[in-house]
């Protein structure tokens, strides 16, 4: 019986088309990967990673929008990550970028140490880095391109000195408590020593309490509730940011006292809730630190994409409020 034999010839052209078609395929891919201009979106935007330190505070709220709006204005795509206030979110939001192959990565380090590997990691791939809002310690500068941000240390030297004039005539002790920010915080270790340095001036002015609110309303209150039941005497009230001094604010009069009067207070940021504090006379001096920094950091990241040199750091304007200049700006204030 003859056997049956079936011909193998359309496999084969079928095999030789599809094999034909996956080749030109991979090609293809390889060639756009290899641009590195869109990280998987298929577009030739810039792509931008950035890993956010979490959603804190009223200033870190102000700080995402004016960089995710920027973003939308520049027409670059933005790669956006919260950590949720941990660094190994923030360490590994970084490496998915660099699988990633984004074009920048820019990020607000939580803390100042523990960066090195992974920037090394980014700078191994060629990938640019740009720091914004707080610092790192590394002592490798090469790490990163630029960093854009406030001076911390200016920040808390202004509130000291504003206290020393304030508290000029005193003729006895005034007992400072501080509410610090996250601990190993750029903002707070700097903050801390600028303020300390200050008040040096008048011996009377000493800081009896210290102890880190990790920059929020509820960590504020909380730490002031421990202060007010551990300090009988309690003239002044430094705190490191709007919201932890809102926070404290509500232990303050639950204790009786009247904030702004009974208890000078004192803080950095100058948000939209605590200016209103200050022009109701709840705060007594804000410095302000900006979060606006959304359209500065595009204009770097799309100059550091491009090879350009920038300045190793860019400092943000800023000033600082009493009652009355809070009750001028309020009306025009953008966060
Ligand atoms: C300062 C920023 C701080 C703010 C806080 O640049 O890192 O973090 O002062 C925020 O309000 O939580």
């Amino acid at each position: 019986m003859r056997k049956m034999r079936t011909s193998l010839r359309p496999w084969r052209a079928a095999a030789t088309a599809l094999a034909t078609v996956l080749l030109v395929g991979s090609v293809a891919a390889c060639g756009n990967s290899d641009t590195g201009g869109d990280a998987g979106s298929g577009s030739d935007k810039l792509v931008l990673g950035f890993s956010q330190v979490g959603a804190e505070s009223g200033w870190r709220t102000a700080n995402t929008t004016s960089i995710k709006e920027a973003a939308a204005e520049a027409g670059i795509e933005l790669k956006f990550d919260d950590a949720q206030q941990k660094q190994e979110n923030q360490i590994k939001a970084i490496r998915n970028y660099i699988q990633q192959k984004v074009d920048v990565i820019a990020f607000s380090p939580v803390v100042e140490s523990g960066w090195d590997t992974v920037l090394k990691e980014a700078k191994d791939a060629g990938i640019p880095v740009i720091l914004t809002d707080r610092a790192v310690d590394s002592a490798d500068k090469s790490l990163y391109k630029t960093f854009l941000g406030s001076d911390f240390v200016k920040e808390g030297r202004l509130s000291g000195e504003w206290l020393v004039e304030n508290k000029k005539s005193a003729t006895g002790p005034v007992n400072i408590v501080e509410l610090q920010g996250t601990t190993g915080s750029a903002p707070a270790n700097d903050r801390k020593k600028g303020f300390a340095e200050a008040i040096a001036a008048n011996p009377n002015l000493k800081i009896v309490a210290s102890q880190s609110g990790d920059f929020t309303r509820a960590g504020g209150k909380q730490v002031m509730e421990q202060f007010l039941r551990a300090n009988p005497k309690i003239d002044v009230l430094f705190a490191h940011n709007d919201d932890m001094g809102l926070g404290a604010l509500e232990a303050i009069t639950a204790a009786g006292k009247t904030p702004g009067k009974d208890i000078t207070i004192i803080t950095i940021d100058a948000v939209k809730d605590g200016m209103q504090a200050l022009a109701d006379g709840k705060f007594n001096f804000i410095a302000e630190c900006s979060p606006l920094l959304g359209p500065q950091l595009m204009d770097l990241a799309k100059k550091v994409h491009a090879g350009e040199e920038v300045p190793p750091r860019i400092e943000t304007e800023e000033t600082t409020f009493t009652p009355e200049q809070a009750k001028e700006a309020l009306p025009n204030r953008k966060y």
